[in-house]
C-alpha cells in the first residue's frame, strides 16, 4: 500500500506538474478522452466461455440481450496450450474453464448469428495466439465481414505468461517473435483491432500489490515496444492499438491512483520514444474486478466487494470492464450470477450519475498525491528492473517471481494472523453454510462431441492442401522474416486444426517447460510474533520427534492448470512450519508424480486444482499410485472444489479437502492429524 497521511491539503499537490492538465490531453492522467463517459460509458464486457461453441454462443447472445456491450471469450486450457480436444494430454481439461475450440468451424459456431462488424470481441489468448487469431479472421471473412470492420482485442501478452499465468507454449524468445508478428500483421490488415492487451491483472491475482502490478505491466510493455520497433514499425502507426488490462482489488484509493498513474507513465514512455500523435500516447484500458478477493464463505458478500472494485475501475477511467460473479470461488458463473454481475455495471452506468463527470477525483488533495506516490513507486521498480538488465533478465534471474510471491506470502500471513480483515473468513464468521447452486459442465459430453467433429473435419477436408499449408508454416517458423500469422491463416483456411498448427510450429520451436519453486522463510517471518503460529509449529515439531525426521510433503499440479499461487503459498507455509516440501512442475502426469514419490520417502501428497478437472485427475492419479500408496500417504486436495464433489474425492482415497479460505494453521493441523493416524495404523 502506498503511504497514507491522516489528511491532505493544498500543500500536498502544489508542486505537481500535471495538476492543471485536463481529461483528453497529454499526459492523459485524467482520462484518455475529453468527455469520457458523457460521450460513451465504458464497455460492459464480461469474460465468458464454457463447454462448447453452441453453449458459449447462447451465453454471448444472452449477455448482449441483457445489456452487455461487447464480448470477451474465455477459452479452455486445452485450447490455450495448443492441444486439440482429442489430444491425450488434454482429456481432463477440455471444456472446463472456457470454451473448446479446435478449428475454424468451431470459431464460426461460436459467433453464429452475431454481427462481427457491430460487436467488438476480446479474446484472451496468448500461447495459441496464431491459430486463434487466424480462426477469428477466417470466420469473419467467411461470414462476409471485411477485415477492416473487425473490432476487438487479442490479449497476445506472452511475457506475463512466463511470470504468472503459465499458458505459454514456446520459449520466451520465439514467443516474442510471434507477438510481434501478430502486431505487425494486424496493424496493416485489421486496423480496428487492438493487437495486444498488456496485462497487469494476472500479477495482482498472483499476489502483486498495485504498484508492482503496474511496474511489471509497463516493463513488459517496454519489451514489446523494443521488439516491435526493432522491425522498423513507427510508433504512431501501431501504438494506439496496444491496449492495457488491469486488476482492481479492494484497496480502493490505491486502485484509482494506479489507473491514473498508468496513463501518465505510458504517455511519458511513448513520448520518450518519439511518438507524436495523441492517439499513440493515450493509454486505453480494460479492468476486471479481483477474483482473488472473493470468498467461498458467504458468497453473497462478493456482490458488495465487486461493486466497490468496479467503482474504483470506473473512477480510474477504464474503457471496458468485467465484473466477477459472486460464485467465483465456487465455480464458473451461473446464468443468475452472471446477470447480477452485469447488472452491477448497468446500475453504475444508468442509476448513479457517475458517468456525468470526467475524472471526478481530479483535484482531490489525497488522490492527486497518491497518484504521484504511485507513479514514483512504479518508477522505482522500473529502475530496479533496468539495473537487472531489463525484464527478460529479471524474469530469468527469479527476481520477478520473488517479488510477486513475496507479496502473496505477506498477504496470506496477514490474513492468517488477522491483520488483513476478510469478513466471513477471518472475522465475523457465519455458521450458515448454505451454498448457492453452481454451474455444472458435462465435459465428457463435450469431449465426445469435439472428437467426432475433429474426425468429420479430417474426413472432409482436402488433405493435400492442409499438409502443404502446414509444411509452409513450419518453413516460415525457420525464417525470421516470414510473418507467422499470415501463414497460419492459410493453414486454418485450409481446415488445419489448432493443434496441427501448433504441431507444425513445434517442429521448429520446442515446447517450453519451466521449473517449479517456492520461497522459504518469508511466511514464517511475518508470523514470528504470533502465538497461534508458534503452537502449530510445536505440533509439527512434536510429530517430527515422533517420526524421527521432518514430515515430508510433495505438492503437485496436475493436468493443464497453471494457477500456482495457492500451491506455492501452501508449500511456503508447510516449509516454514517444519515440513520438508517439494513441489512438482506444472502440468505433471500421474506417471511423473509416481516417479517423484518413488524418489523420496514422502508422508503427504497435496494436489492443487483450480481448473474444475479435479474429479478425473485425482482419480487417474490415485489409480496410478495404487492402494498401498493411498493407505500410506496423507492425501489432500486444495483449490476450487465445490462441496458436492467432496464425497467422491473421499471415496477415491483423499483424506482432506481444502477449498479457498482455509488458514495455514487449519491446513497444517488437519494434515498432522491425518498423518498421525496413518502413522499409528
Ligand atoms: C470511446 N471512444 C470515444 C470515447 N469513448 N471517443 C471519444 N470520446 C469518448 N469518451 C471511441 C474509442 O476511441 C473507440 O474508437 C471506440 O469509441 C470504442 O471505445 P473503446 O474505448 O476503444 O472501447 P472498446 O472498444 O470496448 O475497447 C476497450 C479496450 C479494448 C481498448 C480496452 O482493448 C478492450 O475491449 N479490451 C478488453 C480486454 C478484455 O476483455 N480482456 C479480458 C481478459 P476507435 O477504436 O476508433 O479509437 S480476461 C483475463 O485475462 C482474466 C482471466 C484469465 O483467463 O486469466
Ligand atoms: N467465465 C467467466 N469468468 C471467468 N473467469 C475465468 N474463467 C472464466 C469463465 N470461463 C474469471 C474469474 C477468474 C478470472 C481470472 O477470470 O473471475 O478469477
Amino acid at each position: 500500500m502506498v503511504e497514507r497521511k491522516p489528511f491532505y491539503s493544498a500543500d500536498d499537490i502544489r508542486h505537481l506538474e500535471y495538476q492543471h492538465s485536463r481529461p483528453g490531453e497529454a499526459p492523459f492522467l485524467r482520462g484518455p478522452f475529453t468527455q469520457m463517459y458523457r460521450h460513451k460509458p465504458w464497455t460492459i464486457r464480461q469474460y465468458t466461455g464454457f463447454a462448447n461453441a453452441e453453449a458459449s454462443n447462447a451465453a454471448f447472445k444472452q449477455t448482449l440481450a441483457e445489456g452487455g456491450q461487447g464480448l470477451s471469450v474465455a477459452f479452455d486450457l486445452a485450447t490455450h496450450l495448443g492441444f486439440d480436444s482429442d489430444h491425450p494430454a488434454a482429456q481432463a481439461d477440455v471444456a472446463r474453464t472456457g470454451v473448446a475450440i479446435d478449428s475454424v468451424e468451431d470459431m464460426k459456431r461460436l459467433f453464429d448469428g452475431i454481427d462481427l462488424s457491430r460487436v467488438s470481441v476480446s479474446m484472451t489468448m496468448n500461447g495459441a495466439v496464431l491459430p486463434i487469431m487466424a480462426a477469428f479472421i477466417v470466420a469473419g471473412e467467411e461470414s462476409g465481414v471485411a477485415r477492416e470492420q473487425l473490432r476487438g482485442t487479442i490479449q497476445n501478452d506472452i511475457l506475463k505468461e512466463f511470470m504468472v499465468r503459465n499458458t505459454y507454449i514456446f520459449a520466451p524468445k520465439p514467443s516474442l517473435r510471434i507477438c510481434a508478428d501478430v502486431v505487425d500483421y494486424l496493424s496493416e490488415a485489421l486496423p480496428n483491432f487492438n493487437s495486444m492487451s498488456i496485462s497487469g491483472y494476472h500479477f495482482q491475482e498472483a499476489g502483486a500489490e498495485p504498484a508492482l502490478e503496474l511496474a511489471l505491466t509497463l516493463a513488459n510493455a517496454r519489451a514489446y515496444l523494443d521488439a516491435i520497433s526493432a522491425r522498423g514499425l513507427d510508433l504512431d502507426h501501431f501504438c494506439h492499438r496496444l491496449s492495457f488490462f488491469f486488476g482492481v482489488g479492494m484497496n480502493f484509493f490505491d486502485e484509482i491512483a494506479k489507473l491514473r498513474a498508468a496513463r501518465l507513465l505510458w504517455c511519458e514512455e511513448v513520448e520518450r520514444r518519439g511518438a507524436r500523435s495523441d492517439r499513440a500516447k493515450r493509454m486505453k484500458m480494460h479492468c476486471q474486478t479481483s477474483g482473488w478477493s472473493l470468498t467461498a464463505q458467504e458468497p453473497h458478500n462478493n456482490l458488495i466487494r465487486t461493486t466497490i472494485e468496479a467503482m474504483a475501475g470506473v473512477f480510474g477511467g477504464t474503457q471496458s470492464l468485467h465484473t466477477n460473479a459472486y460464485d467465483e470461488a465456487l465455480s464458473l458463473p451461473t446464468e443468475h450470477s452472471a446477470r447480477l454481475a452485469r447488472n452491477t455495471q448497468l446500475i453504475l452506468q444508468q442509476e448513479t450519475g457517475i458517468c456525468d463527470v470526467a475524472d471526478p477525483w481530479g483535484g482531490s488533495y489525497m488522490m492527486e498525491s497518491l497518484t504521484q506516490q504511485m507513479a514514483d513507486k512504479v518508477r522505482d521498480y522500473l529502475r530496479q528492473i533496468d539495473a537487472l538488465g531489463g525484464i527478460l533478465a529479471a524474469l530469468e534471474s527469479g527476481w520477478v517471481s520473488k517479488q510477486i510471491h513475496g507479496q502473496a506470502l505477506r498477504t496470506q500471513s496477514r490474513i492468517d494472523n488477522g491483520q488483513h480483515p476478510i469478513i466471513g473468513v477471518n472475522r465475523f464468521v457465519s455458521d450458515d453454510e448454505a451454498r448457492p447452486p453452481v454451474r455444472a459442465i458435462d465435459a465428457g459430453e463435450v469431449l465426445n462431441q469435439q472428437r467426432q467433429r475433429l474426425q468429420r473435419l479430417k474426413e472432409t477436408r482436402d488433405t493435400r492442401r492442409v499438409e502443404a499449408a502446414l509444411a509452409d508454416l513450419t518453413a516460415a517458423a525457420a525464417s525470421p522474416t516470414a510473418n507467422l500469422l499470415a501463414f497460419t491463416i492459410e493453414a486454418i483456411r485450409a481446415r488445419a486444426t489448432l493443434g496441427e498448427c501448433t504441431q507444425a510450429l513445434l517442429k521448429q520451436m520446442r515446447r517450453h517447460q519451466a521449473d517449479a519453486h517456492y520461497l522459504a522463510g518469508l511466511y514464517g517471518i511475518e508470523r514470528r510474533q504470533d502465538t497461534q503460529w508458534h503452537s502449530i509449529r510445536r505440533e509439527v515439531e512434536a510429530y517430527h520427534q515422533q517420526l524421527g525426521q521432518a514430515p515430508r510433503a510433495l505438492l503437485v499440479k496436475l493436468g493443464l492448470d497453471g494457477h500456482d499461487r495457492g500451491v506455492r503459498v501452501v508449500a511456503s507455509g508447510l516449509k516454514d512450519a517444519g515440513f520438508d516440501v517439494d513441489i512438482s512442475p506444472l502440468f505433471s502426469t500421474p506417471e511423473q508424480v509416481q516417479r517423484m514419490l518413488d524418489a523420496a520417502p514422502y508422508d503427504a501428497l497435496g494436489i492443487s486444482l483450480l481448473s474444475g478437472a479435479h474429479l478425473p485427475l485425482v482419480e487417474q492419479l490415485l489409480n496410478t499410485l495404487g492402494q498401498e500408496a493411498c493407505d500410506r500417504l496423507g492425501v489432500f486436495v486444495g483449490g476450487i472444489i465445490p462441496d458436492q464433489d467432496i464425497p467422491a474425492l473421499t471415496t477415491m482415497g483423499v483424506d482432506a479437502v481444502f477449498p479457498p479460505g482455509n488458514s495455514m494453521e487449519a491446513i497444517i493441523s488437519e494434515l498432522i492429524a491425518v498423518l498421525a493416524e496413518k502413522h499409528s495404523a
